[in-house]
Parts: structure tokens; sequence; C-alpha cells
């Protein structure tokens, strides 16, 4: 019984992922780089971004233009919602000391 439990919640878990209304994205981290160096989200529409940090050291996730300064701690991850409302193309980057200079940046792309 709790092995059928554990099925329905993997299936559930796993519809969710699966769900196409582009309202989550995830970023992983990997070393000194962004796994996903760019991602692409329409104007408008909120969308939660799930910031994982996968490395055993502390990290963040900065947004100048949306005013997101998020740290992270090793192994942790982090959720903020977002509504961008222009259109553009957006660098986000992490903001632990030295990261961005290594390269530790990505591209947020707004659609119309
Ligand atoms: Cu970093």
């Amino acid at each position: 019984m709790r092995r059928l439990n554990l099925y329905w919640l993997l299936l559930v878990l796993l519809l969710a992922g699966c769900s196409s209304d582009g309202s989550n994205v995830t970023v992983q981290t990997n070393g000194m780089r962004f796994v996903q160096e760019r991602v692409e989200v329409k104007a408008g529409e909120a969308v939660t971004l799930h910031v994982v940090n996968r490395d055993g050291y502390a990290h963040g996730f900065d947004l100048d233009e949306f005013d997101i300064h998020m740290p992270l701690a090793a192994d942790e991850t982090r959720e903020i919602v977002i509504t961008p409302e222009h259109p553009g193309v957006y660098t986000f980057y992490c903001g632990a000391p030295g990261h961005k200079a290594a390269g530790m940046t990505g591209t947020l792309v707004v659609t119309p």
C-alpha cells in the first residue's frame, strides 16, 4: 500500500514536470556555470524560477533588472516568481565573489 502511494506521488511529480504552460523554469548550477545558459519566458506571464545549487559551496542568482539578488547555500534550492513586463534580453549571473568574472552568467530572454 505504501508502495502504491509512492507511485502515485511519482506520477504526479512527473506530470507536473511535463506541464507545458511555461510557468516553471529550472536553472541549475554545475561548478562555475549555469546548466541552463539560456532561459526563455513570455512577457506578462508569471513564471516560477527554480534555482538549484547542485554544488557543495555557495552560489547566487542575480538578475539586476528584476532586483533579484538571491544567495544560495551549498546544495540549496530556492524559488522565486517573476512576471516579466517588458520583452528583451537580460543577463543573470552568480553574485558569489569571482563567479561572474569566471563566466557564471546566463541569458533570460523575454519574448513578446
Ligand atoms: Cu556561483
